[in-house]
């Protein structure tokens, strides 16, 4: 017993950051103004953030999963006095966000380095896991714990690493699109230090399988593991080794069911100057990674991307370029676009202010050229903001979480922003009638239809007017005419009366994005 003592308060002075310790700063508890809307970023509109959180107590780190209808569900930490803290969830999934749920408070309470929870969720909707790390005091180990959410109710929290005779701590979580298994991996306290071990729960048994060291021939200790999984199923892992400085590893896994395939570690970044740096992962539908992390190799505290195109490794970019101190950085990708988002916290008035920066790798229409925003302040609020999470949808809805200043506490904020799509018009018809004119007879075409409810209506530009020979392929489709949105009907006249043709409407958005083609042939 002595010796798992050992191993359990071995993790507690380790003294594993954290944002508690090295960088968290200290509650503001002066009034702070809440600025007006949000700024927007350039190219793009995110909703006003929303405050999801609403406890007195300060709310931090929060983590975010995404369910494939965009529904977001999300895990903090509540302070509620000294090193006493709940696991706090929230969702709103039945539409909008009802009162933040207290998922458990944490056990082991004597020091500040337990916690961290992590989240995942169902891509079908309705359920997701969170997990975090305590203390086990019926095994005196540090443990992974974690407590579901299924159909609006909370369950009770549970040891998850109890078949792990060593400490196990710093948990990230990813559900796989393809097998919907749940997949945990977390630093294990074994022999040669702290190693990666992997644990999924099976989609349709809920059975976890046994712990699996994933990083067993790695001759240093590894910390803070971040996980995703892309449209594939290939899993993607991200950690920090700290001899001399932190270093961060990638690591990827097309089958993560076999412990026995990730691929061998590569190495990110160079030595960062740091103690310890928080990468994040996020991966492309190509299974393209990309990752982001702080560092001080230029002198100065940045937020670094690094990312692979057909699987080779680019060369690191400076993201942030700011002149100070750039902090936990998270990135996002859309997976078909490979549209890019990165948020980071910036010291802007240290003691006093931090603000949550963001810029984007955006396309400037449908299929354009992509290019690097300005730096946007997110936040723009006098009080400290910080700790962002970005999650995309498949479908490539990106959404947000930090933490702000909300009068006297620290409060959740959630922001997205909707991909914006723009679809056909509906109740295409087509009347013929015949004119006769003097000596000979022609053909008229009326076209009517309706601007389809789906699309906004001061974010539509135009409708577009084809037409083909009936026979034709739909590259043959000739622009009739382009009219404005006001306008539900065109005449097509002087047509022969034995040629029958093909008509084909869009809609056209002011980004110049066109719909599909709503068409209707003559009969
Ligand atoms: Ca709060
Ligand atoms: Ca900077
Ligand atoms: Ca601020």
């Amino acid at each position: 017993m002595k010796k798992r003592w050992l191993l359990f308060l071995s993790l507690a002075s380790v003294g594993i950051l954290l944002i508690s310790t090295t960088s968290r700063p200290q509650a503001s508890r002066e009034l702070g103004k809440r600025t007006k809307a949000i700024s927007k970023t350039a190219a793009t509109s995110w909703s006003t953030p929303v405050n999801i959180s609403n406890t007195v107590f300060d709310s931090e780190s929060p983590f975010l999963a995404l369910d494939d209808n965009g529904k977001a569900y999300v895990t903090w930490v509540d302070w509620t006095g000294g090193y006493s803290r709940n696991m706090m969830f929230n969702t709103n999934v039945s539409g909008s966000w009802g009162a933040a749920k207290i998922g458990a408070p944490l056990i082991y309470t004597a020091i500040d380095d337990v916690g961290f929870p992590t989240i995942a969720a169902s891509p079908l909707g309705g359920s997701a896991s969170v997990a975090y790390h305590d203390g086990d005091f019926s095994r005196y180990l540090m443990s992974i714990f974690g407590f579901e959410y299924n159909n609006g109710s909370l369950g009770t929290s549970h040891v998850i690493t109890n078949d792990a005779p060593v400490a196990c701590s710093y948990v990230t979580m990813a559900v796989s699109p393809t097998t919907k298994n749940l997949f945990m991996i977390f630093m294990a306290d074994v022999a040669e230090g702290f190693q990666l071990a992997l644990k999924y729960q099976d989609a349709n048994t809920k059975a976890w399988t046994a712990p699996a060291l994933i990083s067993a021939n790695m001759a240093q200790s590894n910390y803070l593991p971040q996980m995703c999984i892309d449209a594939k199923g290939t899993a993607h892992v991200v950690w920090i080794t700290r001899p001399a400085g932190a270093v961060v590893w990638y690591s990827k896994n097309t089958t993560p069911t076999n412990p026995n395939t990730w691929t061998a570690p590569f190495q990110i970044s160079p030595t960062t100057g740091l103690d310890w740096t928080y990468p994040r992962v996020a991966a492309d539908a190509d299974s393209d990674a990309y990752v982001v992390w702080h560092d001080l190799t230029t002198g100065n505290s940045e937020v670094f991307l690094r990312k692979t195109v057909n699987g080779q490794w680019q060369t690191a970019e400076n993201i942030s370029q700011t002149p100070l101190l750039s902090e936990t950085g998270t990135v996002a990708v859309h997976g078909t676009t490979k549209e890019i988002y990165i948020a980071w916290h910036e010291r802007v008035v240290e003691a006093q202010n931090w603000d949550v920066l963001m810029r984007t790798y955006e396309e400037e229409y449908l299929n354009g050229p992509k290019k690097w925003s300005a730096v946007v302040n997110f936040s723009n609020s006098p009080s400290y903001s910080g700790e962002p999470c970005l999650r995309a949808t498949p479908e490539g809805d990106i959404h947000l979480v930090y933490f702000e200043t909300v009068g006297n506490n620290r409060e959740i904020m959630h922001s997205y922003k909707e991909e914006i799509k723009v679809y056909p018009p509906t109740s295409l018809n087509l009347a013929t009638a015949i004119d006769k004119i003097l000596f000979y007879s022609e053909k008229v075409n009326t076209l009517t239809f309706s601007m389809n409810s789906q699309n906004q209506a001061d974010y539509l530009d135009s409708y577009k007017v084809y037409r083909k020979k009936v026979g034709e392929s739909d590259d043959q489709f000739q622009l009739l005419a382009t009219l404005n949105t006001s306008t539900f009907t065109y005449t097509d006249k002087h047509l022969s009366l034995t040629q029958k043709y093909v008509y084909a409407v869009t809609a056209v958005d002011k980004g110049g994005n066109e719909s599909d083609k709503a068409a209707v042939t003559e009969k």
